[in-house]
C-alpha cells in the first residue's frame, strides 16, 4: 500500500547471517535524559520519523528499533525513553525498557543536552547518576553532546568535552546538532567503527520492528501532546481499536485514554474543538507516514489512574 515501503518495511525480525565478512553490524542503543534530542537524532539518520518528537520531557515509552544501512555497515539503533527517576509503574516500565536494550548492545550512544546544560559547561548530578550506570555496563560508550547549534561560543564546550572525555567506558565525545546535522556525519563514522565485524543481520529494506499501528498510535501521541500544553500528556495513552487497510483507504479507530473526566473535556475542548485539531494533525501525519489516504476517529476514554497500576500501563499497550 505505501509507496513509501512503511507497509514492507516494518516488522521483519533479525536474520541469521549470511555470508558476507567484511561488513560491520552491531546494535547501537542511545541512551541519555529526557529531552536530550534522542530521537530527533534517530529521524536525521533515518532520512524519516522512526521516533515522535515533542518539546516535553519523557516523549519515549518503548524501545524503538531501527535499522540503518551505511555503506558495507549496518546499525541496528535502538532508541529509549529519557533516563529518570521513575514515578510510578508507567516511569518504571519506561527504564526497565531502556535497561533491557542497554544488555542487548555492542555500543552506548549517550546523549547530553550541551544545548541548555548548565554554564560554565559541567556535568549535572543527573548526568554523573546516568555515568555510573553506563560504566556498569561494560560497554564502550560514546558520547555526544547534542545541541551544539544553540551554543554561541564552542570553545566554552571544551572543559565539558575534557570532562565527559574522562568517564570511563568513554572512547569518544563529539558534539553535534541532531537539528541541523553538524557532526552526524562523524558520528557515524566513529560508530561504524566500534561496531563488530558481523554480516548485516537484518534485510537492507527494513526500516523498524513495531508494526504501522504502532507508529500510527505514537503519531496520534505527539500530536495530543503538541497541541496540550499541560502536564496531561503524560497520562494519556492512544490505543489502535480497529486498524483495516482497505485498496485505497486506511480506517483507523483509536481511543485516547486519560485519568480523569476533566482531563476528558479538556482533549475534547470546546465545542469539540480540541480533539478536532488533533485528529486533523494526526490524520496528515498518518497520511504521509503509511502514503495513503487515512480515515481517521477519535473516541477519548477516562480509565482512572490507568499510569499508576499494572494493569493500566497493559492495556494500554505498555507490557
Ligand atoms: N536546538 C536543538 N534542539 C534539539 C536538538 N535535538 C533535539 N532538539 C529538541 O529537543 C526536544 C526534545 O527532542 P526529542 O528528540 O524528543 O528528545 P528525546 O531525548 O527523544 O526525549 P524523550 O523521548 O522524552 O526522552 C525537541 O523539542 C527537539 O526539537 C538539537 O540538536 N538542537
Ligand atoms: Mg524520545
Amino acid at each position: 500500500m505505501s509507496s513509501s515501503g512503511w507497509g514492507t518495511r516494518l516488522a521483519v525480525s533479525a536474520q541469521e547471517p549470511e555470508k558476507g565478512v567484511g561488513t560491520r553490524c552491531g546494535y547501537a542503543v542511545v541512551v541519555g535524559r529526557p529531552n536530550a534530542g534522542k530521537s530527533t537524532l534517530l529521524n536525521r539518520i533515518l532520512g524519516q520519523k522512526v521516533a515522535i518528537v515533542t518539546p516535553k520531557p519523557q516523549t519515549t515509552r518503548n524501545r524503538i528499533l531501527a535499522v540503518h544501512n551505511h555503506g558495507e555497515a549496518q546499525i541496528i539503533f535502538i532508541d529509549t525513553p529519557g533516563l529518570h527517576r521513575p514515578q510510578g509503574p508507567l516511569g518504571r516500565y519506561m527504564i526497565a525498557a531502556c535497561e533491557s536494550a542497554l544488555q542487548d548492545a555492542d555500543v552506548c550512544v549517550w546523549l547530553l543536552d550541551a544545548g541548555f546544560a548548565k554554564r560554565p559547561f559541567a556535568l549535572t548530578d543527573d548526568e554523573l547518576e546516568i555515568a555510573a550506570r553506563l560504566k556498569e555496563t561494560g560497554l564502550p560508550i560514546l558520547a555526544l553532546l547534542n545541541k551544539v547549534d544553540v551554543v554561541q561560543e564552542k570553545q566554552q564546550l571544551l572543559p565539558l568535552i575534557e570532562e565527559v572525555g574522562q568517564i570511563e567506558g568513554v572512547v569518544d565525545v563529539i558534539p553535534l546538532s541532531a537539528l541541523n546535522g553538524d557532526g552526524v556525519d562523524l558520528f557515524l563514522s566513529q560508530l561504524i567503527e566500534r561496531l563488530p565485524e558481523s554480516p548485516k543481520l537484518y534485510p537492507e529494506e527494513m526500516l523498524s520492528d513495531q508494526a504501522e499501528r504502532f507508529f500510527v498510535a505514537e503519531l496520534i501521541r505527539e500530536a495530543l501532546t503538541e497541541r496540550l500544553r499541560q502536564e496531561l500528556p503524560y497520562c494519556a495513552a492512544v490505543v489502535i481499536d480497529q486498524f483495516v487497510e482497505e485498496t485505497k483507504l486506511c480506517s483507523i479507530y483509536a481511543t485516547i485514554h486519560v485519568e480523569r473526566a476533566s482531563q476528558r473535556g479538556i482533549v475534547i475542548g470546546r465545542g469539540g474543538q480540541m480533539i478536532k485539531a488533533i485528529g486533523q494533525t494526526a490524520r496528515l501525519a498518518a497520511v504521509e507516514f503509511l502514503g495513503c489516504p487515512v480515515d481517521l476517529r477519535l473516541h477519548v476514554e477516562v480509565s482512572p489512574g490507568w499510569t499508576k497500576n499494572k494493569t493500566g500501563i497493559e492495556k494500554m499497550g505498555y507490557e
